[in-house]
């Protein structure tokens, strides 16, 4: 009937169906009592940064309020929060990691 319909049909497209797992912030949160060096520490011994690195962030957290320690899939964020978390605990410093959906 319609002349035109084998111009009017809707492309389809098919995606390639392997997804990649979807990604996780690792947050680290200022407070006013954990010491900078145990900060620090953390960060070397949990995310793999050498000292200096370690210091920077530790500064931008401490200046901005928070920043992105890491990004990775959601059981390591998990660990690495829970990692950090119980360190804090044991020593008694109230800092505080979280993660969010990147
Ligand atoms: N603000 C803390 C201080 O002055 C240092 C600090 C930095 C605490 C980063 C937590 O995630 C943090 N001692």
């Amino acid at each position: 009937d319609n002349p035109f319909n084998g111009d009017t049909e809707l492309a389809v497209k098919t995606k390639p169906k392997t997804k990649r797992p979807p990604l996780y912030k690792v947050l680290l949160l200022n407070d006013d009592f954990t010491p900078m060096e145990f900060v620090v520490m953390v960060l070397e011994r949990f995310f793999g940064m050498n000292h200096a690195q370690a210091f920077e962030i530790m500064l931008t957290v401490h200046k901005k309020g928070l920043a992105v320690v890491g990004v990775f899939s959601y059981e390591i964020a998990e660990t690495k929060v829970q990692q950090v978390m119980e360190m804090a605990r044991q020593n008694q410093h109230p800092l505080q990691c979280t993660m969010e959906r990147e």
